[in-house]
């Protein structure tokens, strides 16, 4: 038990983070409910006078979902992956935007870099969240993280003109749950011995690893809180929940978390795919498919170029329409991050397939990566992993670039 305790941890959380991007550019929106979300008809117009018209949530139709708010529509009652119509009933005057990827990932690229640079032990974990390992940072001690914090925040604000929410706990359990305690532009400071005051009361759901089935599977046996967790018989959690997921439930709700921050993966291979909306034939659809097959590889071209990565192995991956899949790959002479020679090596993988049935989805892989030389650091190429194929549902954005999501060969096993 001596040693997580005396580890220091901070998990950093961006403020409503794609829409504060977006009032940044737009400053005439700051304090009115804003919503992102929506395609391109909800792109705002410039008129003759150089101001500019917003689109209203109000005459938003379709079957979008919100893909963020900021606080003031959030007092509506408007959150993330709520649908768009019904948002519009709650906050109908809300300003609508659509979302701007390249943007919100260039925004996170520098708050990333500016944390890093005061500490460098950082774990990133999605498109606006990191972990920091406080432990080399010797002054962190004597006043339990706080200075250290706040110096955080301010280069992040300096770095971006945006604010964070920051939590500093023994564990990365805890530093995650807290740093929500005092949003937004929070600081919060926790100990193992202010868990049972500020993480019991909390509903057992708000623990990362604690899914709508477990939390519907522990208040079935009467337990809502945290609290109520940790309480439980430890044999009785194994009993209902198996060994291992039975364990972690009793020592996440006793605040025990003894996970490593981890610094930096390198991807095994990068990929874009994508279902088609109906089933496709190689001949009948020959053109249809082949400018999805070249859309895809420049997909993927531009994917590794912007994360510094050069690939001697393309794939592809086919379903067809018995759900059978079927995949190739090719090793090239020598590493290549462009459009056309991806395309033609995983043209003459398609070769070797037979094609008489036909296909719901195609996908294209790149392997055997490397990074390529004085390129960005590692640490901003594993940026947005998880969050980016998670919030990019289809129905929240721009539909085309949803359906093909870049999708990683993921060696953490974050989920448990
Ligand atoms: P979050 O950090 O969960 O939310 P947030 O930054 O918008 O607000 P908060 O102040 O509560 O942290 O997610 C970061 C971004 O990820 C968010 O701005 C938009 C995107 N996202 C989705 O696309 N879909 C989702 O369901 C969620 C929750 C977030
Ligand atoms: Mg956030
Ligand atoms: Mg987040």
């Amino acid at each position: 038990m001596n040693a997580p305790a005396s580890r220091l941890i901070a998990h950093l959380d961006m403020d409503a983070f794609y829409a504060s991007v977006e009032l940044l550019r737009y400053p005439e929106l700051r304090g009115l409910p804003l919503v992102i979300g929506g395609g391109d008809a909800s792109r705002p117009l410039l008129r003759a006078d150089g101001t500019r018209s917003f689109a209203r949530l109000r005459d938003y139709h379709g079957r979008g979902v919100v893909t963020t708010s900021t606080y003031e529509a959030r007092a509506f009652g408007v959150f993330s992956a709520m649908g768009m119509m019904k948002a519009a009933r709650l906050a109908p005057d809300a300003v609508l935007l659509p979302c701007d990827f390249d943007e919100y990932r260039r925004c996170s690229r520098l708050f990333k870099n500016a944390v890093r640079v005061l500490t460098p032990v950082i774990e990133d974990r999605g498109i606006d969240e990191i972990y920091i390992d406080l432990g080399d940072v010797p002054a962190a001690r004597l006043d339990g993280g706080r200075a250290i914090g706040l110096a955080l925040k301010q280069a992040v604000r300096e770095a971006t003109g945006l604010s964070c929410s920051i939590g500093i706990a023994p564990n990365k359990l805890l530093a995650k749950l807290c740093s929500e305690f005092d949003k937004p532009d929070g600081l919060t400071l926790l100990t193992q011995a202010d868990v049972a005051r500020r993480i019991w009361p909390l509903p057992a759901r708000r623990i990362n690893g604690i899914g709508p089935k477990a939390s519907e599977k522990l208040a079935s046996l009467g337990l809502h809180t945290i609290g109520d967790v940790a309480a439980a018989d430890p044999a009785m959690l194994v009993e209902r929940f198996g060994t291992s997921y039975g364990k972690w439930l009793h020592e996440a709700a006793n605040g025990i978390d003894s996970r490593p921050v981890v610094t930096f993966r390198e991807p095994k291979s990068i990929s874009r795919e994508t279902t088609f909306e109906r089933d496709l034939h190689a001949v009948r659809d020959r053109v249809e498919l082949g400018r999805i097959f070249t859309g895809l590889c420049e997909q993927l071209a531009n994917d590794l170029k912007r994360k510094g990565y050069a690939s001697r192995t393309i794939g592809i991956k086919l379903r067809f329409d018995d759900f059978r899949i079927v995949t190739r790959d090719l090793t090239l002479p020598e590493r290549t991050s462009e459009a056309r020679t991806i395309r033609r090596a995983a043209g003459e993988c398609l070769k070797r397939v037979d094609l008489a049935r036909r296909l719901r989805l195609l996908g294209v892989r790149a392997g055997a990566l490397a990074r390529l030389a004085e390129q960005i650091p590692p640490a901003t190429a594993t940026e947005s992993i998880g969050k980016f194929i998670a919030s990019e549902p289809a129905a929240s954005c721009d539909q085309q670039r949803a359906r093909s999501l870049p999708l990683f060969d993921r060696t953490e096993g974050s989920a448990r």
